[in-house]
């Protein structure tokens, strides 16, 4: 009898790409999972916006999460200013599972979505939605309001979920959703 092949193939490192506007909680969210404090490009903002927000990423994010032994997921965050997008090129190598951060409280949200969508064009089998700042909308009406955009981009509406990205418990649930996309298209 020939012995089992142990399962050595399995992956033990995972990136996860945490893209969106401005504001929209990506360096927060990292900050929220990170088992270490990450290193990031979080600089005081030129121009402050008038919603308390001070500070904006200009290179790139990185943190770290360790969901079991053995298991490291790459936490990376992009600017979300297109003047800083020359930062965003390299970072989403093959591979990367996408999580597209968005504002529900945004007067932009589906323009935002469309226009981040556009930037993973081809690639939407690795791209999970997380929505920040729902203020107690229900995730049912902001899917709704989403529907055309994400159908247009072939994404099942249970790919979008609420995360407060200030909650480690929602940033985890979120990252989840995007560990599970498959890296290929099937
Ligand atoms: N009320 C509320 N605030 C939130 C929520 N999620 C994030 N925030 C806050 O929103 C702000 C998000 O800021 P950042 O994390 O710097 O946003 P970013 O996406 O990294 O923005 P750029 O780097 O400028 O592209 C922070 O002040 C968070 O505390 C949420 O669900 N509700
Ligand atoms: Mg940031």
């Amino acid at each position: 009898m020939r012995p089992r092949r142990r399962r050595t193939d399995l992956p033990s490192r995972y990136r996860v790409l945490f893209a969106g506007p401005v504001g929209a909680g990506k360096t927060t969210a990292i900050r929220a999972l990170s088992d270490a404090p990450p290193v990031d490009t979080d600089v005081p903002m030129t121009l402050t916006r008038g919603d308390g927000k001070t500070t904006t990423t200009v290179g790139l994010d990185f943190g770290t999460w360790r969901p079991a032994p053995g298991v490291t997921v790459a936490l990376i965050g992009i600017p979300g200013q297109q003047r800083f997008a020359a930062a965003r090129q390299r970072a989403a190598v093959a591979g990367t599972r996408v999580l597209l951060w968005l504002r529900a409280d945004s007067d932009t949200l589906v323009a935002d979505a469309a226009e981040w969508l556009g930037v993973f064009a081809g690639e939407e089998h690795r791209v999970a939605i997380a929505i920040s700042h729902d203020a107690g909308r229900p995730l049912r009406e902001i899917r709704r309001t989403l529907a055309d955009v994400l159908q247009h981009h072939g994404i099942p509406l249970t790919r979008v979920l609420l995360a407060d990205a200030r909650d480690r418990d929602d940033v985890m649930r979120a990252v989840s959703v995007a560990l599970d996309l498959p890296e290929e298209k099937s």
